[in-house]
C-alpha cells in the first residue's frame, strides 16, 4: 500500500522501517529534521508526505502535535481525498479524536484510532498489539500494515474508542509500576534483598507482565528511555481528564500523578518512567540494589 508515515520518534521510526520491510511504499516526515527512514521517501511536510497515498499514518507526541499535522499549515488534511484513512497511533485525548475525524468526514476520508501497547523492542520486533476504534470494513482494509508492525489487533468499537482503550492501560501499567517500586523501596528499607524478593513476586499472584519487563532493567540500575515518563505522565492527564468529563473519581491515579509531577520537575522527564522508583529512594534515603539493600 502507499502510505505516508508521520512522526519518527522511538516508536514511529521502528513502525515506519516495519512498513518498508513489508514491501509498502512509504514516505516519512517527522517536525526536526535528520530523521530518515532507509527505503522510504522523505517529504518536507506531513502534506507533502500524504499526496497521494492510500492511508495517512501518525505516531506523534499528543493532542496538540496531531491537530497541527493534520490542520496546521502543510498538514495532512489539505491534501486528503475521498476514499484515504488516517489511522493514529498516538496516544491521545478519545474526545479529540472524535472531533477531528468529524472534520475530516466530509472529505471522505475515514479515521482510525490505533493506539498501542508494547514499547520500543515491541516496535522494533513488529510484535506490537494494537486497541483499535472505527469501522470494521476499514480495519480490514488496514490488515496488511497492522500485520506488518503488530502482532494483534483488538477492534473496541467505534473511532474514539480506542485512544479511550489505551487511557485505560496505562491507568493500570501506571498503578501497577507504582505498587512494584514502593514495595521495593519498602523492601529495602526493611533490609529484604531484592533479588530474594523478586523469584517470590514472580511465584505467587502478585506476578505481572509489568513486574517481569521492568524488573531487570531496576536491577541493571537502567532508566533510559522505553517509555518516557514525559509521555506517561501525558497519558495520566489524559486519563483524568476523561475522568472528569465522564464525572468518574481515579484517587489512585491522582496519588500516582503527584509523583510523577515531581519527578518530572527534577528533570527526569525524558528517562523511563521506571525512574520515579529512584524519586521513592531519595524520600526514603535508600537505593534498591541486588544482592544487598543498602541504605544510602
Ligand atoms: P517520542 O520518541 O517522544 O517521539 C515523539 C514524536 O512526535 C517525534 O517524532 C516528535 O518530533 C513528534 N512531535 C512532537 N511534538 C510535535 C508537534 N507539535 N508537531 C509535530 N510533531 C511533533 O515518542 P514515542 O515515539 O515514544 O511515542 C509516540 C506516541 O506513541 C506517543 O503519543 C506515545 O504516548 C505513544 P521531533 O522528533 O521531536 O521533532
Amino acid at each position: 500500500m502507499r502510505v505516508a508515515f508521520l512522526g519518527l520518534g522511538i516508536m514511529g521510526r521502528w513502525m515506519a522501517a516495519n512498513l518498508v520491510k513489508a514491501g509498502h511504499e512509504v514516505a516519512v516526515w517527522n517536525r526536526s529534521s535528520g530523521k530518515e527512514v532507509e527505503g522510504a521517501r522523505s517529504a518536507s511536510t506531513p502534506g507533502d508526505a500524504a499526496q497521494g497515498v492510500e492511508v495517512v499514518w501518525m505516531c506523534v507526541s499528543d493532542t496538540k502535535a496531531v491537530e497541527s499535522i493534520l490542520f496546521g499549515p502543510g498538514g495532512a488534511a489539505h491534501v486528503l481525498t475521498e476514499g484515504m484513512i488516517i489511522a493514529d497511533s498516538s496516544t491521545i485525548s478519545p474526545s479529540a479524536t472524535v472531533r477531528f475525524a468529524e472534520r475530516v468526514k466530509p472529505q471522505g476520508v475515514s479515521y482510525v484510532d490505533a493506539p498501542m501497547t508494547g514499547s520500543k523492542i515491541a516496535a522494533e520486533a513488529g510484535q506490537l498489539i494494537f486497541m483499535v476504534g472505527g469501522e470494521e470494513s476499514v480495519l480490514a482494509r488496514l490488515q496488511p500494515l497492522f500485520q506488518a508492525m503488530g502482532k494483534q489487533t483488538f477492534h473496541m468499537g467505534e473511532t474514539g474508542k480506542g485512544q479511550a482503550t489505551k487511557l485505560v492501560m496505562n491507568l493500570q501499567i501506571a498503578l501497577i509500576f507504582e505498587g512494584f517500586a514502593e514495595a521495593l523501596t519498602l523492601a529495602a528499607k526493611l533490609g529484604v534483598d531484592v533479588e530474594k524478593l523478586l523469584p517470590l513476586v514472580q511465584a505467587s499472584m502478585v506476578r505481572s507482565g509489568v513486574v517481569d519487563y521492568k524488573a531487570p532493567f531496576i536491577l541493571n540500575r537502567d532508566f533510559s528511555p522505553n517509555f518516557p515518563l514525559r509521555l506517561m505522565l501525558k497519558d495520566i492527564h489524559l486519563a483524568l481528564d476523561a475522568a472528569k468529563e465522564s464525572r468518574v473519581r481515579l484517587p489512585g491515579l491522582e496519588a500516582v500523578e503527584e509523583v510523577y509531577d515531581v519527578a518530572a520537575e527534577e528533570g527526569q522527564g525524558d528517562m523511563d518512567y521506571a525512574a520515579t522508583l529512584t524519586l521513592l529512594e531519595k524520600w526514603a534515603g535508600v537505593e534498591v540494589k541486588a544482592g544487598a539493600a543498602s541504605t544510602k
